[in-house]
């Protein structure tokens, strides 16, 4: 099912910060930037130059009580995700349920851009949050 790294997430506490470090000292572009409250998070997507290829997804917490500032409060700042690109988020989930794996959504969420997204629990990859990531139409 996975068809690209669709990117990599990382747990920022500012946001503006982070996008400038990442601008300045990288040369990286950001693409697009959203509020996710479902979530409890604000992020933005970062492309080397020319855009493509896997992103950069800056999230800083909109509250404490979400997933980034636990994962902050209790981590601090770092990488968070890894995020698979798949062709179908339902038909991936399926298949590595069957496997034995915990997935941590019944139905997939919404993602950045309105795609469709579920994840697996870390502790059953490795220690690695990993996201299925199934973009919307166009994207
Ligand atoms: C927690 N753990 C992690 C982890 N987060 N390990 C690796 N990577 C992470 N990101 C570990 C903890 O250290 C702990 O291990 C164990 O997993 C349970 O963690 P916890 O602190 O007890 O539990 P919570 O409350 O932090 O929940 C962890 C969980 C949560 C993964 C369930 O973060 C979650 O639901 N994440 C998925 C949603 C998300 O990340 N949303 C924000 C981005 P020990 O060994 O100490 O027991 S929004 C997004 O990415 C999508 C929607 C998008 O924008 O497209």
């Amino acid at each position: 099912y996975v068809t690209a790294i669709d990117h990599v997430g990382i747990a920022v506490p500012d946001l503006d910060a982070a996008i400038a470090f990442h601008t300045e000292h990288f040369g990286l572009e950001v693409g697009h930037q959203e509020v996710n409250e479902e979530q409890g998070v604000r992020e933005a997507m970062l492309y080397a130059p020319g855009g493509g290829g896997t992103a950069i997804q800056l999230l800083a917490p909109l509250r404490e009580d979400s997933a980034i500032g636990k994962f902050i409060a209790k981590s601090g700042p770092g990488l968070q995700q890894l995020a698979y690109r798949v062709s179908d988020v339902d038909a991936a989930a399926e298949a590595l349920r069957a496997k034995g794996l915990r997935l941590l959504y019944d139905a997939a969420k919404r993602g950045t851009s309105d795609s469709r997204v579920n994840f697996v629990h870390p502790k059953d990859a490795g220690g690695v949050l990993v996201e299925l990531v199934e973009p919307a139409a166009g994207h």
